[in-house]
């Protein structure tokens, strides 16, 4: 046992049934995907706050379309790390297994994990504003490509967008909804690299725990729930997550 040397902790895990992990903007790091919040997090002097809107979208189309595609061309050259791994075998050796992310880079799939539930959309996924009319994400490059100013036009004239959540737009209802439920009955409940900064992901942790659910922090530092947390464990995910799963193996093994 590496990690585990809480007593308490190791009769919860030994008996808990559902696990519910939600994660943030941390957990691709290690893969060279840069985070929001912080310094790493600016593109172009500019904050998510300032560029995660329809508002931001509709006035400055050109840059943040094209902090979208810069972004999209990071995802393209990285891999899922040692953290999405560890997440993809708790999934195999926990009963009851829930997935939430606020990642649109779809690295928890590419890593074999399954059902996840995207509170935030997908960044590869986009449609027209006017028609709804989807474009692939290769749909989406020949368009971009062909345009110089960087603003992307469907067929019928309407601005094409990313489908991901925008700051004052609603979550898809049924992610939100079985993410709601699912941290209700959950046992443990594991927030991993987010900071805990926007809602309603953030309420997720702090519902679990009025419901009783065991919660763990991993983040390399302290975050807005850190106080309300029964462990906080501190450091990379991609170093932590793979020693918990192996804790928790040979957890399972010693019943
Ligand atoms: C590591 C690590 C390593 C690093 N290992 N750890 C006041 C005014 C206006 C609005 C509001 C307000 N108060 C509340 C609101 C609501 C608002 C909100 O929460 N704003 C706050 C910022 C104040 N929320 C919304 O608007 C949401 N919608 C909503 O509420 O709708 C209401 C509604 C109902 C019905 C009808 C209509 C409306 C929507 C929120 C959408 C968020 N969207 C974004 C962009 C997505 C698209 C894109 O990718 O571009 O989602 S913003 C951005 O933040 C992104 C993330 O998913 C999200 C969370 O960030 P995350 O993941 O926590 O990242 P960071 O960078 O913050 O933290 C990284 C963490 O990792 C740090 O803690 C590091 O220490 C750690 N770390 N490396 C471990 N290796
Ligand atoms: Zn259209």
């Amino acid at each position: 046992m590496i990690l585990l040397n809480d007593n308490r902790a190791i009769q919860i895990l030994k008996k808990a049934r559902r696990f519910v992990v939600l994660t943030g903007a941390g957990v691709s790091a290690e893969s060279g995907i840069p985070t929001f919040r912080g310094e790493e997090g600016l593109w172009e002097k500019l904050s998510p706050e300032e560029l995660a809107s329809f508002e931001a979208f509709y006035n400055n189309t050109g840059i943040v379309s094209e902090w979208y595609q810069h972004r999209r061309d990071i995802i393209h050259n990285t891999e899922p790390n040692p953290g999405h791994f560890a997440l993809t075998e708790l999934q195999k050796l926990a009963p009851n297994f829930d997935l939430i992310t606020q990642n649109v880079d779809g690295l928890h799939q590419r890593a074999g994990s399954r059902d996840v539930i995207e509170l935030h959309g997908n960044i590869m996924e986009n449609y027209c504003i006017n028609c709804n009319l989807q474009y692939s994400q290769e749909e989406f490059d020949e368009i971009y490509r062909h345009n110089p100013n960087h603003i992307p036009h469907c067929y019928c004239g309407g601005l094409i967008r990313p489908n991901v959540v925008w700051f004052g737009e609603a979550l898809p209802e049924k992610s939100i909804e079985k993410a709601y439920q699912a941290s209700m009955q959950s046992d443990v409940f594991l927030s991993i690299g987010t900071s805990a900064q926007v809602s309603p992901a953030s309420n997720l942790p702090r519902i679990a725990k009025q419901n009783n659910s065991y919660l763990i922090e991993i983040n390399k530092t302290s975050t807005a729930i850190s106080d309300i947390v029964d462990i906080h464990l501190e450091g990379l995910s991609g170093e932590i997550l793979p020693m918990f799963v192996n804790d928790y193996r040979l957890l399972l093994n010693d019943k």
